[in-house]
């Protein structure tokens, strides 16, 4: 059966063709009005980044190569040992695999890539010196970005790149540098949460790490070990049920599969894209990926979102009593009317509410655990009802609705991942798979560096005189 490269292989003449027919044919045409305000206004509606495996409809939500995100839940690979139950996931891997080639993997395709990527998951030992130097007190988006830049130091694109490599072979080193850094994620996510929340439990229990990684497993099940949420590892840190361990990792798989790719304008995909024209090795790019998910207004909402729900949940929850509907309503007036926006909500693209956050909401509610017991969980959904309301009553936001950072931390905090600052880094793992997969293309397309032309107010003044 066909690798993930020979795959690859197969779907580049028909692609490259179209790149050049594309090229030669439309490459005088215009495509769209260029307004000042998109100058100003952050870009907004300004369509000038070429992405292939995912494309953002306003009214839709994200279609990944066409497909919506229930038809992937259909679609996509589960993990073999539980592609009979009906409460398991779609395996991030399978969604990697579908993003780069357009062609959605046969099981035993996927059990082959995921055991590749087990295989390379070690960290090398320069990383883990460089990961146990840093402060704890560091954040530990800081730390993971510190940690994927310094992967350059292996690059095969970057060695064979001073080699000297024709531009047609760049995009096999760049593929290499991916499925190397794509493998390693977890161990760098893994590493992260133990130096930063757990080193004195570990010291004190004689514990190098809280988890380990199982050749045998996917990503998912490898960095829920690594967090020490696994039942069946040594360490079960939270001590979790064995349904409530398997459904951890399921969360993992979900959150991963959906956060992989939100087309290329978004601040971490762009980044990624961006640094990457210049020829810096996938590993530099996506650390500028990172640096970019971690700003509040992108991935770091995921962290205020729970923060927030948390300080709403002391505020208006009596026992289980849940808030009247006014009562959230007066609440969010209170932060609106202080010049703080709802977190988690909201969105550059979209105008309705994010079929992620909807399908985050819907592994709750398949979970009585959740849907009926988790009082922060509960808040969210019902947060969702009346927060439309109340931004498109303040008149501001353009989209009032919940976006894909609204649902995802309850959830984690649900099965015992506490530590707010750590959220983003699984937003990390996840979001590598879409970009990183853009920036193989990148180079098989041989696309050049981006240098768009800025502008002063004074010229844009003089363009129109004044
Ligand atoms: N609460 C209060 N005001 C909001 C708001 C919210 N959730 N969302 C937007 N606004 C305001 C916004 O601050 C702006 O006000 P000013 O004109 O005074 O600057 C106005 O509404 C128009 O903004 P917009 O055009 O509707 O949104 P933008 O495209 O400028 O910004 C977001 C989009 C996501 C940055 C913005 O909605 C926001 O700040 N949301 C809260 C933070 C958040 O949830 N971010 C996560 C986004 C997520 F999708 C991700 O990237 N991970």
């Amino acid at each position: 059966r066909k690798d993930l490269k020979s795959t690859l292989k197969e779907a580049i003449p028909e692609k490259v063709e179209s790149f050049k027919y594309v090229k030669s044919n439309l490459g005088d045409k215009s495509f769209g009005e260029l307004k000042v305000s998109t100058i100003l206004g952050g870009m907004r509606g300004n369509r000038s980044v070429l992405w292939e495996a995912s494309t953002l409809d306003p009214n839709e939500g994200i279609r990944f190569h066409g497909l919506t995100i229930k038809d992937c839940q259909k679609k996509l690979q589960k993990s073999q040992a539980e592609a009979d139950s009906p409460l398991s996931e779609m395996l991030p891997e399978s969604m990697f695999w579908f993003l780069l080639t357009g062609k959605l993997p046969s099981q035993e395709q996927i059990n082959d890539f995921t055991a590749q990527l087990a295989e390379n998951a070690e960290l090398p030992g320069y990383l883990h010196t460089l990961l146990d130097s840093l402060p704890s007190t560091l954040h530990p988006m800081t730390q993971m970005s510190i940690a994927i830049s310094a992967l350059n130091h292996d690059s095969l694109f970057a060695k064979a790149y001073e080699r000297g490599i024709p531009k047609t072979e760049m995009w096999e080193y760049v593929f290499d540098d991916v499925i190397n850094l794509v493998a390693k994620l977890p161990a760098i996510a893994g590493k992260i949460y133990q130096n930063t929340f757990y080193e004195g439990y570990m010291r004190s229990n004689s514990l190098q790490t809280l988890g380990e990684i199982n050749k045998k497993k996917d990503i998912s099940y490898n960095l829920a070990s690594l967090l020490g949420m696994t039942k069946n590892d040594s360490v079960n840190l939270k001590g979790l049920s064995e349904t409530d361990s398997s459904d951890f990792v399921n969360l993992i798989r979900l959150y991963c599969a959906l956060h992989a790719d939100h087309e290329g304008g978004n601040v971490s995909a762009h980044a990624t894209h961006l640094v990457g024209s210049a020829l810096s090795d996938p590993y530099l790019s996506y650390s500028a990926g990172i640096q970019g998910l971690a700003g509040p207004l992108h991935g770091l909402a995921a962290q205020e979102v729970l923060r927030f729900i948390v300080a709403m949940k002391e505020s208006l929850v009596k026992g289980s009593e849940m808030p009247s509907d006014e009562q959230i309503s007066t609440y969010l007036w209170d932060i609106l009317n202080s010049g703080r926006v709802i977190p988690g909500y909201g969105h550059a693209v979209l105008r309705r509410p994010d079929p992620r956050f909807e399908a985050m909401v819907d592994f709750g509610l398949a979970r009585p655990s959740i849907s009926k017991s988790d009082v922060h969980f509960k808040l969210v959904h019902q947060l969702s009802k009346v927060a439309p309301g109340v931004l498109k009553e303040h008149g501001k936001t353009q989209n009032p609705y919940p976006n894909v950072d609204s649902s995802s931390g309850v959830l984690f905090y649900h099965y015992g991942i506490t530590e707010t600052m750590y959220f983003t880094v699984i937003f990390g793992v996840s979001r590598a798979l879409g970009p990183l997969a853009q920036l193989v293309w990148d180079r098989i397309l041989g696309l050049p560096i981006e240098r768009p032309k800025s502008v002063n107010l004074q010229t844009i003044t003089n363009a129109f005189g004044k």
